[in-house]
C-alpha cells in the first residue's frame, strides 16, 4: 500500500483480491512391473476413485503412458506423491508417481 495518508485511505476501502492458489496435477507413470491390481488399489485408496474409474484410469496409464490421478494444491499434491511412492516402495514395486502445475 502507498505510504502517504491519503494513498492508504483509499487501499483500505478497496476489497482485497488474491489469486487461487496454483493446482497441481499427480501424474502416475507405467512401468512393466506393477501389477494392475495394486494400481487400482492405489487410485481408490490415495486418490478415492471407485473401483470403475480407478480401472479405467489404470488402462489409460497402461496404454498411454500417464495419466492424471488427481489436481490438488501443492502441498496435498506433495503429500499424496510422497504416500504413493510409499506404498509401492513398501510393496517393492516400481511404481513412479509426479505432481505438475496443472
Ligand atoms: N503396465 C503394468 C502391467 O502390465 C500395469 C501398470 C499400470 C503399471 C499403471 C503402472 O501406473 C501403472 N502390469
Amino acid at each position: 500500500p502507498p505510504a502517504d495518508g491519503q494513498g492508504a485511505a483509499v487501499e483500505e476501502r478497496q476489497q482485497q483480491r488474491v489469486e487461487p492458489p496454483r493446482a497441481y496435477q499427480v501424474v502416475m507413470l507405467n512401468d512393466d512391473y506393477t501389477p494392475m491390481e495394486f494400481v487400482v488399489m492405489v487410485l481408490q485408496e490415495h486418490f478415492h476413485h471407485g473401483i470403475d474409474a480407478a480401472t479405467l484410469i489404470m488402462l489409460k496409464i497402461h496404454h498411454e503412458g500417464r495419466a492424471v490421478c488427481g489436481v490438488y494444491t501443492r502441498d496435498v499434491a506433495a503429500t499424496k506423491v510422497e504416500l504413493v511412492l510409499a506404498a509401492a516402495r513398501r510393496a517393492a514395486h516400481p511404481l513412479q508417481c509426479i505432481m505438475e502445475v496443472a
